[in-house]
C-alpha cells in the first residue's frame, strides 16, 4: 500500500482483469484507436468550434508535447478549472498524453477549495480559463499559485501562452500505466474538505465503456453535456467520455437551462442528456411553451439527487423521451436503470449497476461503523456499502479518513440509504452522510461549519438539510453567537462568502439561536445536534 493510493488485492486485480473489464488500455490509446475509426467524424462541438475525432487526437497530441516541454512531467498533478468549453478535452487527453494527472475542479470552486486541491495533491500546474460569468479565474489561479510552493505554472486557455503550447510539434512520449491513477476527482465530501479520489485508467474505462453501452449510445448518438463536465456524472455516465467511445460527438452547453439547451438540441440534433433533478424538473416545464424542435431527443439521464416519481413520470411525456435514472458516485459505484426496464423500475428505483461483480451490501444503518456483515433482511432499507472493478478502495493521501470511510475488508461506506429489490435494482430513501444535497450539489455540513466558526462573532456552528421544493434540499446553517456578539444573518453569508467557496456552499438560511438544543442524552456532540436539528428543521 502506498500512500497516495490504496491499490485493489494483487488477487482481485488478477480477476477483474481475467473477466476482461481492465484491459491494459489508458486514455491516450483510446483516443488514439478513436481518431482511427472515427476520423472525419464530429468529436467535440462548442460556440465556436467543431473538431473531428481527428483533430481531437492532433490537439492532444500537440499540447502533450506543449506541456511537456513547459516541463510537466509524468506524475505530476494539475488541476483543471474549465467550464464546459471543447477545450476541456483537448486539455484532458493533452496531460493524459504527457502522463499528468489532472485534478478535476468544478467551475464553481473558489480560493479556498482551489487552494485546498493544489495543495492536497501538490500540484504541479493550474490550468484555467479567463474570465467567465463575471469572475476572473486567471487571477485566482494567480493568487492560489504564488501561496502553494509546488505550483509551477498557470495555465490559461484563450491566451497566447496557451496558443503555443497548442501549436507544439508532437513528439513521442511513453505511455503511462493502465494500473496507475489517472486523474482526481473530488469528492462530495462529509467531513471538513473535499477527498481528491483517485481513480486508474483501468478502472474508469471500464465504467465508460459499459455506461456507454447500457446508455445505447452509437456513432450517430449526440450527447449534451448540460451541467459543468468536469463533474462525474457528465463526464462518464456516460458523458463526454462515454460518447467519445462511441464514436459520438458531445455538444457543450455554456449553461444548462433549457432556452440554451433547446437551441442547441435543435440545433445539433441531440439525442442523450443528463441532468440533475431540479433543471430536469425546469426543462419539462418549459417543454409546454418552447417552439424548438426537441424530436431529437431520446434520453434523458436524471441522477446526482433523488428524482421524485412525480417528476420522473413528467419528463417523458414533457420533454418526448425516455427517462434513463442514474445513481451514481465519484468514488465508483454507477446504478442505471436499463433502456429496456419496466416503467416501474425506471419510475421507481436509481436503477442496477453496472458490473455482476459490483458487490452490494445493504447493512444496519444505526452503526456507522457497520461491517459488510451486518446486512438487513432482503427489502429491508439499510446503509449501502458497495465494493468492485470501479470503486476505490481508498481516498488519495487520507490514511486516517480512510480508516473509517471503507470496512476492513474494502468496500466503501457510501453514506445513502437505500433498499434493495428482488430485480437488484436500488432504491435511494435518504442518507446516513453529514452532507447536504442541493439539487445535487454536494455540501459537506463540517466544512461550512468550519467557515463560519472562523467568524469572530460564531461561537458554534451546525448546517443540516432543510426541504425545498425546487432544489430537494438547501442549507441551514444554525449560529450560536459569542459573548456579546450580534451576528446578521446577511453578515454570516457574506463572510462565508468572502472566504471564498463555491457559492452553492453560502448557507441559504442563517439561524442565529441562544444555545444549541441539547439531546436526550445530554450530549453536544455535532453529530447528534446535526440529527436534532435536521428533525426540527422538517416539521417547520
Ligand atoms: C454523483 O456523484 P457525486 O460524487 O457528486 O455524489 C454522490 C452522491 C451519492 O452518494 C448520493 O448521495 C447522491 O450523490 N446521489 C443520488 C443519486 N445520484 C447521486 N441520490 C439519490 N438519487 C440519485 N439518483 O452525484 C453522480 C455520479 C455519477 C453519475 C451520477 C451522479
Amino acid at each position: 500500500m502506498t500512500a497516495d493510493h490504496v491499490p485493489w488485492p494483487p488477487e482481485t486485480a488478477a480477476r477483474y482483469r481475467a473477466s476482461g473489464y481492465w484491459r491494459g488500455q489508458t486514455f491516450g490509446k483510446l483516443l488514439t484507436g478513436l481518431a482511427e475509426a472515427y476520423a472525419e467524424r464530429l468529436a467535440v462541438i462548442g460556440e465556436n468550434a467543431r473538431w473531428t475525432f481527428a483533430e481531437l487526437d492532433e490537439r492532444a497530441h500537440r499540447l502533450a508535447a506543449g506541456f511537456t516541454g513547459a516541463g510537466i512531467r509524468a506524475g505530476d498533478r494539475v488541476v483543471v478549472q474549465l467550464p464546459n468549453v471543447p477545450e476541456f478535452a483537448s486539455v484532458v487527453f493533452g496531460l493524459w498524453r504527457a502522463g499528468a494527472l489532472p485534478v478535476f475542479a468544478l467551475p464553481a470552486h473558489r480560493a479556498s477549495e482551489l487552494r485546498h486541491f493544489a495543495e492536497q495533491s501538490e500540484a504541479a500546474a493550474i490550468l484555467t480559463v479567463g474570465e467567465h460569468e463575471r469572475f476572473d479565474h486567471a487571477a485566482m489561479a494567480r493568487a492560489v499559485a504564488a501561496e502553494i510552493s509546488s505550483v509551477r505554472n498557470v495555465f490559461v486557455v484563450g491566451t497566447e501562452e496557451f496558443a503555443v503550447l497548442e501549436a507544439a510539434t508532437p513528439r513521442a512520449l511513453p505511455d503511462p500505466d493502465p494500473a496507475g491513477v489517472a486523474f482526481l476527482q473530488l469528492s462530495g465530501g462529509s467531513t471538513g474538505l473535499p477527498k481528491l479520489i483517485p481513480r486508474t485508467h483501468d478502472d474508469y474505462l471500464y465504467s465508460v465503456r459499459e455506461s456507454a453501452r447500457i446508455c445505447g449510445l452509437r456513432p450517430e448518438s449526440v450527447y449534451l453535456a448540460a451541467l459543468p463536465v468536469a463533474h462525474n456524472f457528465p463526464l462518464s455516465s456516460p458523458g463526454l467520455l462515454g460518447a467519445l467511445h462511441a464514436g459520438a460527438a458531445t455538444v457543450f452547453a455554456p449553461r444548462p437551462d433549457a432556452d440554451t439547451a433547446f437551441r442547441l438540441i435543435e440545433a445539433e440534433g441531440v439525442t442523450i442528456t443528463g441532468l440533475v433533478p431540479p433543471l430536469a424538473a425546469a426543462w419539462a416545464q418549459a417543454a409546454g411553451r418552447t417552439t424548438r424542435d426537441l424530436s431529437s431527443l431520446d434520453v434523458l439521464l436524471v441522477g446526482g439527487a433523488k428524482c421524485a416519481r412525480e417528476l420522473a413520470e413528467k419528463i417523458g411525456p414533457a420533454l418526448g423521451c425516455r427517462l434513463q435514472q442514474v445513481f451514481g458516485m465519484a468514488e465508483g459505484l454507477v446504478c442505471y436503470t436499463r433502456l429496456d426496464d419496466p416503467d416501474e423500475y425506471v419510475l421507481a428505483t436509481q436503477g442496477r449497476p453496472i458490473s455482476p461483480d459490483d458487490e452490494i451490501r445493504v447493512v444496519n444503518p444505526d452503526d456507522p461503523l457497520s461491517t459488510s456483515d451486518d446486512v438487513v433482511a432482503p427489502g429491508e432499507i439499510g446503509a449501502l456499502l458497495t465494493r468492485g472493478p470501479y470503486t476505490i478502495r481508498g481516498y488519495y493521501r487520507a490514511e486516517e479518513h480512510n480508516k473509517t470511510a471503507f470496512t476492513e475488508d474494502g468496500f466503501y461506506r457510501t453514506g445513502d440509504l437505500v433498499r434493495r429489490h428482488p430485480s437488484g435494482h436500488l432504491e435511494v430513501v435518504g442518507r446516513a452522510k453529514e452532507q447536504i444535497n442541493r439539487g445535487g450539489e454536494k455540501v459537506a455540513a463540517e466544512e461550512v461549519e468550519n467557515h463560519l466558526m472562523a467568524h469572530p462573532g460564531v461561537l458554534d456552528a451546525a448546517v443540516v438539510a432543510v426541504p425545498d421544493p425546487y432544489l430537494g434540499e438547501r442549507t441551514c446553517a444554525y449560529v450560536v453567537p459569542a459573548a456579546g456578539a450580534e451576528p446578521a444573518a446577511a453578515e454570516l453569508r457574506r463572510f462565508v462568502r468572502e472566504r471564498g467557496v463555491a457559492a452553492f456552499k453560502v448557507p441559504d438560511l442563517v439561524q442565529v439561536v441562544p444555545e444549541f438544543p441539547v439531546t436526550g442524552v445530554g450530549k453536544t456532540s455535532k453529530r447528534e445536534l446535526r440529527a436534532a436539528l435536521a428533525a426540527l428543521a422538517k416539521e417547520k
